[in-house]
């Protein structure tokens, strides 16, 4: 233990000399200090106090405002072991590249060495971080989003390895330079080393870029991990649901980003006697236990939520979730409170939009960033599960794949085994979101919603879904879900948000078996869901629960040739094999 204390200063100090920072604190992940950073923002005119208890407002710099995907690298020695879906790098060659942008990077600043818990803090499942960062606006949403401190310093004394993240904004303070509110490089890289699980973070202070507890280490060095080591860490929300006679299931589900996984995690049912509540909104780590069942667990601990669309009536879990103690990144500013589209009907008279101009509402500009963002305690959460600390996980009963399509993919569907389930997985297509830099809009194949987060070849990821089969366990069902059908006149046909429930409780009763369902070569579809109290007409309904059996046909077809030319032959035979049966 002693050894690794040692060799974890020895990296600090390593770390020091690199980027020179003005003073180093090492976090204790304490409310103190926490409060007393708030404050450090506040007087320094980055965080604005709001009137909601405990909560306060951040703008980001306009060119720092999502995940930049085009400059995040998997650094592994093979380029094959990246795969084609990721941007590869030569290990060395990129810590050449690394060593010279941090090289007094941090001058004039203060460098924050946070160490957190990913997980329950008594779960063997959970994992152990350090974020090395000089953005204070990072210790704080880390704070959030993690269990950082103590809980994670106990396991380094006990002599577990922590993955180590070293971030930076990428502005130091040299003579005479000064300082703004969100500092930032116009050079960004996101640089992953899954075979020596460490990770490198310069020029962006956003999200998923900067709190590396998150994509970094959760999902793209987790699942290199659990590849190696026979778990799944995946992009998906794991809920309980609740029936009427009080049974309970817990599904995990994965939808490309800011496709509304915040909203089915927080979902607030509105059918008598059914319930959902919330274990994670995000992020699931899941392992085989003993008794043959998958167990999952969250390693957040908070939600990093897409602000705009978030309101009382489609989430009003989430709206009071972010009562008190929460922040705000790039939403508008209204008077002393914060507003953005959606959250009322009527946008408010002088609000102050996300750049921090005065907003004009008759103007076709949004007052908020479509990725404008809240960072709030899951304890905050009126739904969160009574089992989101369990040491062992919540056992998973459903795995469900969901798109954003406007046609082709039916409501939901339920895959036959667990090869056709992992195909689900694998053909996940979803038009693309204000998450990611890029066009919204296009489609984009996202198998298990893991593009942007796979830390290793995404063909070997899928065949690493098919190995989860093993006799003795019991395989969770798999179904497919898409929200997002449109009509001919471009209006979605399903309502969506806590109509979501009757879905859900579609798959419940399934896997108790007992729905009566339609089996089709591409999977089983509903003869009928609970509509009772749903303003759907007969052929809307129709139309979304049924397929085109020609359409998909050609989709199997589309999917051979999108697997073929982007894997080549490295994606396992049996998913060509039994697409190529359906087509
Ligand atoms: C997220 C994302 O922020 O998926 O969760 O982009
Ligand atoms: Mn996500």
């Amino acid at each position: 233990m002693k050894e690794l204390e040692v060799s974890l200063s020895k990296k600090i100090d390593e770390f020091k000399q690199l980027c020179k920072p003005e003073s180093v604190v090492i976090c204790d992940g304490s409310k103190g200090e926490y409060d007393g950073f708030i404050r450090e923002l506040v007087g320094n005119g980055i965080a604005k106090p709001l009137k909601r208890k405990g909560c306060y407002y951040f703008r980001s710099d306009p060119k720092d405002v999502a995940r930049v995907e085009s400059c995040t690298f998997i650094c592994s020695k093979k380029e094959e072991d990246a795969g084609p879906t990721n941007n590869w790098s030569e290990p060395m060659a990129m810590k050449t590249r690394l060593m010279a942008l941090f090289e007094g990077c941090m001058k004039g600043r203060t460098m924050y060495v946070i160490p957190y818990l990913m997980g329950p803090e008594s779960s063997p499942m959970s994992k152990v971080g350090i974020e090395i960062t000089d953005s204070l606006y990072v210790c704080v949403n880390m704070y959030i989003m993690t269990r950082m401190g103590k809980a994670a310093m106990d396991r380094i004394d006990r002599g577990e390895k922590p993955v180590i993240g070293l971030h930076s904004v990428g502005m130091p303070l040299s003579e005479g330079i000064k300082d703004v509110a969100w500092p930032c490089n116009d050079e960004k890289v996101i640089a992953h080393f899954p075979e020596t699980r460490e990770i490198f973070s310069f020029g962006s202070g956003y999200g998923g870029n900067a709190l590396l507890g998150k994509k970094c280490f959760a999902l793209r060095i987790a699942s290199s991990m659990a590849k190696d080591e026979g778990w799944l860490a995946e992009h998906m929300l794991i809920i309980g649901v609740t029936n009427p006679e009080g049974k309970k299931k817990y599904f995990a589900a994965a939808f490309p980003s800011a496709c509304g996984k915040t909203n089915l995690a927080l979902l607030k049912s509105q059918m008598p006697g059914w319930k959902v509540e919330c274990v994670g909104d995000d992020i699931a780590w899941m392992k085989f236990g003993d008794d043959g069942r998958l167990y999952a667990i969250n390693p957040e601990n908070g939600f990093f939520g897409v602000a705009p669309g978030t309101s009382y009536d489609t989430n009003p879990y989430a709206m009071e979730t972010i009562k008190e103690d929460a922040l705000f990144t790039n939403v508008a500013l209204n008077g002393d409170d914060v507003w953005w589209e959606g959250m009322s009907k009527d946008v408010p008279d002088n609000l102050i939009n996300w750049k921090g101009e005065r907003h004009d509402k008759f103007s076709k500009e949004k007052a908020s960033h479509p990725n404008a963002r809240f960072t709030a305690k899951a304890s905050n959460c009126p739904n969160i599960d009574p089992n989101m600390e369990a040491a062992e996980g919540v056992p998973i009963e459903g795995i469900i794949f969901g798109g954003r399509r406007a046609s082709l993919a039916p409501l939901v569907m339920e895959a036959k085994d667990w090869t056709m389930g992992t195909i689900y997985g694998a053909s996940l297509c979803s038009e693309k979101t204000a998450a990611a830099e890029g066009k919204a809009g296009e489609m984009r194949q996202d198998p298990f919603a893991m593009i942007p987060f796979c830390g290793y070849n995404m063909a070997d990821y899928v065949a690493h879904w098919l190995s989860m089969e093993k006799t003795g366990r019991k395989m969770p069902k798999v179904f497919t879900v898409n929200w997002f059908r449109k009509n001919k006149a471009d209006e979605f046909i399903w309502p969506g948000f806590s109509e979501n429930m009757r879905v859900l409780s579609w798959m419940f009763d399934s896997i108790d078996g007992k729905v009566e369902k339609l089996e089709t070569p591409f999977g089983s579809l509903p003869v009928a869901i609970n509509t009772k109290g749903l303003n759907i007409d007969e052929k809307s309904l129709k139309e979304v629960l049924t397929i085109d059996q020609k359409d998909y046909k050609s989709e199997s077809k589309r999917l051979i040739d999108y697997f073929t030319m982007t894997y080549g032959d490295s994606l396992p035979d049996e998913v060509l094999t039994r697409l190529s049966k359906n087509n």
